[in-house]
This record gives structure tokens, C-alpha cells and sequence, in this order.
């Protein structure tokens, strides 16, 4: 491969300084070079001319682009971005790239300040450029590098000047590195991470590794530090001053997610001081648990990837700290950095708040699989200095985080020789943390069983330790490095899943596909997904799979995860008046929450108060009286709601943020919510049925008026936009509903009146629901009745020949005027909820605008239903209606159609009209996580059934 230009030959780097550990500051000089660059871009590698890296280069005719960045975000005349998930944008002819190979010329001039000293040396650091970069100092070649996200520093001492010095980077868009970065994300070009120029002392180190462990039976944390330059270790609170190299140990407080304790030190060494923040901490596998520092840990992760919808993979530190901060707050305790390292400054964050990292290697060849794994690198052994490199860059980079628990080689590599080497390789380097690697079953290079997407059924199997496969796998513990896809509504299934983590001990959790949507601003769409800035080959809305929304406000999706996960469960107890209160957390007892009581009569709050619980330990489960319930008016649904919340300020949340809650029934009968209502009769007269409040079309017994209102389209409704979890992945081998739904016209039924009837006091409509081209349908009948004042509807659903689907819901839909605005609930919320998503939603009274009740996916889809609902009110402010269900209902409140909402494939698509469309539903489909996992547990599924449910129309004003 030797005639190959450098981008394209399998070689790591040349001229660069060996990997070393990152830290943020020293009392060193550092110069950061970011900022604007004079760019060039040009269509392909091809031109050889480097004059530009000449010192007295013209660059004044070139444009610019900000660093740390990527080009093709900065302006149309750069290109733009690309999104596949698997497949190579190019041919697959490794390691040779297309001649279409993007290529950007940069240029930056810089003096040094006024103080940077005279002695020593000087380092030149690029955290990340993607793909490839060839770099020029002042006229002179230092060398160049692969490998995106990892740091690659060279030594530039030599070369700098006072004043004027022009450093010049070469960086094209695809490499023979580009077949190692097939990662599920934007394909994005540039100078995407800082660029420093960090001064070297005299003596400084070239590298150290700071080895503190935990021993948790005496409680001691043992010190040594190892450095390549001799030097001293002060840790001062310790009362430590030893050499480099030296061992020590001391009585100390572990560092976990949880009680993320860090010792401030220093070392010293030359003439430098580096700042050192020590977490002392052990983890290891015992008896096929996974332990930290004596404990079972349970992993209640996220799969982050690096996202800024405008900025892409240029994460400032403001945001990096945002992330962190809601992870935080939505109880979540572990991050695996899918699927590269992360920028350095996210691991200091992760030590300082408290997260448990799989820290993961910047290597993934998912698109060899298209090829039944032919010439995957990872099984060649001319790949393998380039994969030893990444693994050394990894390790050597993040080594010192206490909140580095797990290496990861990569995702989705297939399996192959070079993945042993780097296991071997890290290993032999760094004993003190354990391998993962998801791609071979075989699990021979790793030290835990790792799994995607893998059904409920098959967890709980492998957590009983009842797996199939190689007895050595089943000895190890386990963990989803992926589950429950995030993509659009959902994912559904997460409580389930967290049931068999928290009974089966081999169980340790896992980290949900993933954090955030990748939408990028796209002038037209809002968020702009694949296709959406021209690419040829593409994946659509794959790409937005995450519990943020690109502009990370938490999707319902995040909120029902903090739920779920709740590190505190609180449950009716098993008498009456008591509450079962369990500490789920793996090291910290309750001290640091407080606890109150509320007392709800029909979602109103009568009294509430503190409430006392014992500083339970970790595991530990107590029984806890609530107080003497207030009186509540007779007939009223009662219920107490018990909340546990941070008793001080932390440095992610104020005291008073809600970190679990549960609500427990005081109410043993609850009375009947809907009367029969009876009184008055249906006047037919003419072409018109009065009844009540209501004018109904007498030949189609369609409800006309309500009181002053309008109503439009009633009628049963059984459709919803499919979402993408109903579409599922094409892969998926169990039936998905989405696209069945379609092929058997579920999104086009037609309705015949089969009889309109007066008898009595009951105004009754027969009809019959039914796609085209079937056999099958569902035979309605809705009865009217009123007491003059309000009118009730009776809907009776029997299916009628062989349905081979479930309904992706059951109920009415209705149009008023759009003027009302107002909604006010009894029921769950506040958020969405759907059968299989609906551990966030507490009983209350609820109120929110139209708009408000609408879920923003990128890709817009069914959203927003609001579930056990009891009663609800429309209105604008002066008239309205309110209507009451039995059972309680869901119900949807949209200024567009099903329809509409189906046929839109971006939020500024949807326009609201002069309706207001309510779906009233006696039930809904449950959601799963078939977009890229399990579809719908059989216990939410809704499956057509005979149904019967009644509904109460009260105008208002
Ligand atoms: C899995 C990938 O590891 C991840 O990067 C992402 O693509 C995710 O799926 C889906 O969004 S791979 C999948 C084919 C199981």
C-alpha cells in the first residue's frame, strides 16, 4: 500500500508525540488557537499543491471558518452535512477513498504573547479532527494524523517565532480512517475540537497515571503515581507528599457516581504544577456481579453521542456541562460515550458530578456487514497498528477519570483478530478497569456480557443465567450497551426492562439509545434530518432517536426514564395508611433527601406537609405511616402523593428538585363518575333531532351542535400517524404494525350508517367501521341521552370477522371551533402517556394551551395523548364544554387532522386550522421500541375486542 498518499494508507500518524494523559490546566502557558481561520476548500484530494503552507503564504482572497467547527456547517458554498447510518457514503474499496474527497485548507497566524517564556518546549494539540489533517508549522511539515476523535499532539518547540508564525492544516473529509468511523451519525468534516499551543517546561512530565484504588473492607484508597519524569505528589487533605512512584495508603472516602469524592492534589515535576482531582474507587467482577468499591452498581445509562444541532460535534463546555447537569436531574448515573471519546472536558465533568463512563474507542466498520464482513479491518492485520493506535489514544488520553469505568474497543466491528490486540493491549496497560466490546458473542476479549436491543424475555433469561452459549459468557455480568430506542414516541417498555434489572442480580442495567436527537437547523425544516440537505444515500429520521430534542428540552421519553430509574421507590404499603418506601440507590442512604406528603381530593391538594423517613442505607426497605387523612368531600377520589426532593442545593439541581415521587390511593371505593342521564327525549323535527343541548342530523344521527358550539366529524376513530416505534426498523423480524396498519387501510375506514333511531329517551346510531377491500370491521353503536342539560354518549364496539392486527387506538374523535384554547384535566399528567410509557404521569388537575399539549418529534408522528383522565375542559376563556368519561379516557387535542399529522414529515408542516380534532379514547396501542428494538409486550397490545365506554358532553358559559 506504500503508493498511496498518506490519507489514504493504513498508517496512524507520522511525526506525532506519543499518546499522554489530557488535563485542562497547568501552571504552564497554554495559547488556544481557536477562533476564525482563513479556509480554502477544494472538491478533491487531488491537488498537490501545498504552497499555501508556505510562512509567507496570501491567504487574504480565502473565506473563513470558526474553530473548533465543521465547514460544512458554516455556510451552503462549504457543502454540506451527510447522514448514513451503515452503509459508506462511498465505495468500499479500503483503504482508498473517493477522488471526491472534500478537501480544507487552513490557515491561522499567531504571535505569542508577550510572557510566554524563552526556555523550554512547545506542543502543538488538535483534539479532533475529522478525518485526517496534515500539518505545517511555519513553512515546515510536522507531520499527520488519523483518527477524528482523539487528541494528536506534536512537538513544535523548534519552529515558533515571537511574532507571525502560521500554522497550516490540511484536512480531508474521507481517509482510509473514514473505514474505522462508521458510526450511526452525521458524516461532519473540520477542525471540530480545540486547537492549544501548550508551552512544556523544562523537566515537565511527558506523561503520568495517577493509580488510586479503593479497598472498601479496611476503607483505604492506595496512591502511586506514576510519571516519566521524576517529581512529588502533594495531596494535602491526605496529608500525602510523596515521590512519583511511590505507594501510599490512607483511610479515604470512595469515589462513586453516587458520592462523586474527589482529593484535590498536585504534582509537580520540572518546572510545571498539574492540578490533580483523585477519585479513589475500585471495580472489578466478583462471583459475576459487576462491583465498584464492594457494591453491586446498577447502570441507569445513556448512549451520548457529541450533538449541537447548529454547531454539530463542536461541543463548547457550557453545553458539555448542560448535558451532564440533566443527566443529573433525570436521575440518570452512567454514560457510555458512544461511540468515540468524548472531548476530554466531559470526562472532568463526569468526575465531578458523578457518572459511571463506558469510555468507547473511536472505531466502528458497521458497513462491512452490508458485505457479510469482507476486508473488515478489524480482522486484517494490516489495520491493526491503526486500531493499537486508537486504543492507545483512548486509554492513554482518559486514563486518570475516576469515572472511567469500562474501555470500550469500539461498536459494531464484527469480530476479528485486531479487536483481541487492543484488548490485550489495554489490559497489559491498564489493569484496573474491564474491557467491553458488544460485537462478539463470544465474549473472548471482554469482561462483561454486553447486548443490544435484546427482547424482555431473552434478559430475563440471561439474567437467570439460563443463556445459551459459551459457559465462560455466562459466569460474566451483564449489561444492555444499548436499549430502548428513543426514536420519536417512546421508547416504550423501559419499566419492564427495569423490573428484571432490579431482580436479577446479573442484571447491571444499561443505556438507552440515546441521549439526543441529531436534527440540525435547517433553514426550511426547522430540524433537518438525512435527506434534508441533499445527500443521495441517507436514513432518514434514523438519526433523531433521542430523549432530547435537538435543542435539549427533555422529551417525555427522558422524563418517563427519570421515573423509572428513580434511585427511591414509594408504594402503597401493604396496609392501608402506610407507604413501603425502598432506597434503590447503590452506595448513599436518604440523608440527603427530604420527604413531603400531599393529600389530593379529585386532583385538588387539601393539605400537605413533611413527612418522615428514616436515613434507610442503601437496599434497605421501611414501612412509613401517613398522617391522619383530612376529611374530603363525599364522593371525591382521593389520594396521597409522597415526593422525595434533594434537602440541599447540589452542585446539578437546587434543594426542592424532585428526585422520586409515587402516589398511593386513599379512596377504597371510588364512587361512579358518569350518572345515567336521563330526562329529556329527542324532538325529530324536520331534517334535524334536538336533544337536550344537542342538534344532531337527523338521517345521519351526527351530533351538529353542542349547546353553542359547533361539532364536527364525530364518529369512532380507530387510526393514529403511526409513530416511528409502529413503523419499526426494516431488519426487525417480527411483524410491524405501522406499515400493516396501512397495507389493510386502517388509515382509510369507511363508516356506514346502518340506522338512526329514536326510542324512549335514547337517540341511537348504528354503523358499521370498515377498511376497503376487507372482510373485517367493527360494529358501532352509539346511544344519546341527556338530561336536558348535558348529553351522554354510550359507545358499544363489537369486531366483526377476523382482525389480523391490533387497533392502534379505540375511541370517538370529534371537531370543535379552535377557539378553545383552554384545557383543563382531571387525570394523569402532566407529560404524554401511553400504556407502555406511562410511569411519569401522576393523578392531579392539569391545565395547559393546545399547543402546549403537543409533543414537538422532528419527525412528526401520534404524540400527546393524556391518559386516565376522569374529566376534561375546553374553552376560551368564557365558553367551553366539559366532558366526562367511564372509564376514564385519553384523550388528544391537535389544530390538525390525524391525517395531516401523518402526512407531515416536519414540524413547520403541521399548520394550525380553524379545528380543534379531539380524540377521545377508550384505549391506545402501546408504543415499544420497535424502531430498532422489541415491539409492543403482549399485555399493550390492543387487540380488537368487544368494548363498551361512556362519555359526557356538558357545555359551559
Ligand atoms: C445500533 C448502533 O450501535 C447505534 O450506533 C445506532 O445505530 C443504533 O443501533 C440505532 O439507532 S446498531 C443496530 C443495527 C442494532
Amino acid at each position: 500500500m506504500s503508493a498511496l498518499p498518506w490519507y489514504e494508507d493504513v498508517s496512524p500518524d507520522r511525526g506525532t508525540l506519543p499518546p499522554r494523559a489530557w488535563y485542562a490546566r497547568s501552571d504552564a502557558p497554554a495559547l488556544s488557537l481557536n477562533g476564525d481561520w482563513a479556509f480554502r476548500l477544494s472538491p478533491t484530494a487531488g491537488a498537490e499543491d501545498e504552497s499555501f503552507a508556505a510562512a509567507d503564504f496570501d491567504a487574504s482572497g480565502w473565506g473563513t471558518v470558526a474553530v473548533p467547527g465543521h465547514w460544512v456547517l458554516q455556510g451552503k458554498e462549504f457543502g454540506g452535512p451527510a447522514y448514513t447510518n451503515v452503509l459508506y457514503p462511498f465505495p468500499v474499496d479500503p483503504p482508498r477513498v473517493p477522488a471526491e474527497n472534500p478537501t480544507g485548507d487552513h490557515l491561522r497566524r499567531f504571535d505569542l504573547p508577550a510572557d510566554w517564556p524563552a526556555e523550554g518546549g512547545a506542543v502543538l494539540r488538535l483534539d479532533g479532527v475529522e478525518s485526517c489533517a496534515r500539518v505545517w508549522l511555519n513553512g515546515t511539515e510536522l507531520g499527520d494524523f488519523k483518527g477524528s476523535r482523539l487528541a494528536h499532539e506534536f512537538a513544535v518547540g523548534h519552529l515558533l517565532e515571537a511574532r507571525d508564525n502560521v500554522l497550516a492544516l490540511r484536512v480531508h473529509q474521507w481517509s482510509s480512517g473514514s473505514y474505522l468511523e462508521d458510526q450511526d451519525q452525521w458524516w461532519l468534516p473540520g477542525v471540530f475540537r480545540d486547537v492549544t499551543l501548550l508551552h512544556r517546561p523544562e523537566g515537565a512530565p511527558g506523561d503520568f497515571f495517577v493509580h488510586a484504588s479503593y479497598d472498601h473492607v479496611p476503607g483505604t484508597g492506595g496512591l502511586r503515581v506514576d510519571c516519566d519524569v521524576p517529581g512529588r505528589v502533594r495531596v494535602p487533605e491526605l496529608g500525602l507528599d510523596l515521590a512519583t512512584g511511590e505507594s501510599a495508603t490512607v483511610p479515604v472516602e470512595p469515589w462513586s457516581a453516587e458520592v462523586p469524592r474527589l482529593y484535590e492534589g498536585e504534582l509537580t515535576a520540572g518546572g510545571e504544577r498539574i492540578p490533580l482531582r483523585i477519585g479513589f474507587r475500585s471495580v472489578y467482577v466478583e462471583d459475576g456481579v459487576l462491583k465498584a468499591n464492594g457494591r453491586r452498581i446498577l447502570f441507569r445509562g445513556v448512549n451520548r453521542h457529541e450533538f449541537h444541532p447548529e454547531r454539530g460535534r463542536a461541543l463548547d463546555l457550557a453545553t458539555m456541562r448542560e448535558d451532564v447537569e440533566l443527566m443529573k436531574r433525570h436521575n440518570i448515573n452512567a454514560v457510555r460515550t458512544s461511540h468515540y471519546p468524548p472531548h476530554p472536558a466531559f470526562l472532568d465533568l463526569c468526575d465531578t458530578y458523578g457518572l459511571w463512563v463506558i469510555d468507547e474507542g473511536d472505531l466502528e466498520t458497521h458497513g462491512f456487514e452490508e458485505l457479510a464482513w469482507r476486508g473488515n479491518p478489524v480482522d486484517d492485520a494490516r489495520w491493526t497498528p491503526a486500531l493499537l493506535d486508537r486504543a492507545a489514544r483512548l486509554v492513554e488520553r482518559d486514563k486518570n477519570h475516576p469515572s472511567v469505568v469500562l474501555w470500550s474497543l469500539g461498536n459494531e466491528c464484527g469480530t476479528g483478530a485486531g479487536l483481541t490486540a487492543m484488548a490485550e493491549w489495554i489490559r497489559d496497560r491498564d489493569p484496573s478497569r474491564l474491557v467491553h466490546y458488544e460485537g462478539d458473542r463470544s465474549c473472548a476479549d471482554t469482561d462483561v456480557y454486553s447486548r443490544m436491543y435484546p427482547s424482555h424475555a431473552e434478559v430475563e433469561e440471561i439474567g437467570r443465567r439460563a443463556d445459551e452459549g459459551p459457559e465462560a459468557r455466562r459466569r460474566l455480568p451483564f449489561v444492555l450497551c444499548e436499549y430502548a430506542h428513543a426514536m420519536g414516541n417512546g421508547p416504550g417498555g423501559l419499566a419492564a426492562y427495569q423490573r428484571l434489572f432490579e431482580r436479577y442480580e446479573r442484571c447491571q442495567g444499561g443505556f438507552v439509545w440515546e441521549w439526543i436527537d441529531h436534527g440540525l437547523v435547517h433553514p426550511v425544516h426547522g430540524h433537518g434530518y438525512g435527506g434534508d440537505f441533499g445527500e443521495e444515500l441517507h436514513d432518514g429520521n434514523f438519526v433523531c432517536d433521542g430523549l432530547l430534542f435537538p435543542d435539549r428540552t427533555p422529551s417525555p421519553g427522558l422524563v418517563e426514564y427519570k421515573k423509572v430509574i428513580e434511585p427511591v421507590r414509594i408504594a402503597p404499603g401493604e396496609e392501608p395508611g402506610t407507604v413501603a418506601v425502598t432506597n434503590g440507590h447503590d452506595v448513599s442512604d436518604l440523608a440527603h433527601l427530604a420527604f413531603t406528603w400531599s393529600f389530593l381530593a379529585d386532583g385538588e391538594v387539601l393539605a400537605e406537609g413533611p413527612f418522615e423517613v428514616p436515613a434507610l442505607a442503601a437496599g434497605q426497605s421501611a414501612r412509613v405511616d401517613l398522617p391522619e387523612p383530612p376529611a374530603s368531600p363525599a364522593g371525591t377520589e382521593a389520594v396521597w402523593t409522597v415526593r422525595a426532593v434533594l434537602a440541599h442545593d447540589t452542585a446539578w439541581a437546587p434543594a426542592g428538585h424532585e428526585v422520586a415521587w409515587g402516589q398511593i390511593p386513599a379512596t377504597t371505593a371510588p364512587a361512579p363518575r358518569l350518572r345515567a342521564l336521563t330526562g329529556a327525549r329527542p324532538a325529530p323535527a324536520a331534517d334535524r333531532t334536538t336533544l337536550g343541548p344537542g342538534v344532531f342530523d337527523a338521517r345521519t344521527g351526527e351530533p351538529l351542535t353542542l349547546g353553542a358550539l359547533p361539532v364536527t366529524g364525530l364518529r369512532l376513530d380507530v387510526w393514529r400517524a403511526p409513530t416511528d416505534n409502529d413503523e419499526g426498523a426494516p431488519w426487525q423480524p417480527d411483524v410491524r404494525y405501522g406499515p400493516l396498519w396501512r397495507e389493510l387501510g386502517l388509515h382509510r375506514m369507511r363508516h356506514r350508517t346502518d340506522g338512526v333511531s329514536t326510542a324512549g329517551d335514547t337517540l341511537t346510531v348504528r354503523s358499521r367501521v370498515a377498511p376497503a377491500a376487507r372482510d373485517f370491521g367493527l360494529g358501532v353503536t352509539y346511544r344519546w341521552t341527556s338530561d336536558g342539560t348535558a348529553l351522554r354518549l354510550d359507545v358499544e364496539v363489537v369486531p366483526e370477522g377476523g382482525w389480523p392486527v391490533p387497533l392502534p387506538r379505540l375511541g370517538v374523535r370529534l371537531g370543535l371551533p379552535a377557539a378553545l384554547d383552554r384545557v383543563v384535566w382531571y387525570g394523569g399528567g402532566p407529560g404524554e402517556a401511553y400504556p407502555d410509557t406511562r410511569a411519569a404521569a401522576r393523578l392531579g388537575r392539569w391545565e395547559s394551551t393546545v399547543a402546549g399539549l403537543q409533543t414537538p418529534y422532528v419527525r412528526p408522528q401520534e404524540n400527546g395523548a393524556r391518559i386516565d383522565t376522569r374529566w376534561l375542559e375546553l374553552s376560551d376563556g368564557s365558553a367551553g364544554v366539559r366532558i366526562g368519561g367511564e372509564p376514564a379516557f385519553w384523550f388528544t387535542a391537535r389544530r390538525w387532522t390525524t391525517e395531516q399529522l401523518d402526512a407531515a414529515a416536519h414540524r413547520p408542516d403541521l399548520v394550525p386550522g380553524d379545528t380543534l380534532w379531539l380524540n377521545l379514547d377508550h384505549a391506545q396501542h402501546g408504543i415499544g421500541s420497535q424502531s430498532c428494538g422489541p415491539g409492543v409486550l403482549p399485555g399493550h397490545r390492543l387487540d380488537a375486542a368487544p368494548a363498551a365506554f361512556s362519555l359526557a358532553f356538558t357545555p359551559l358559559g
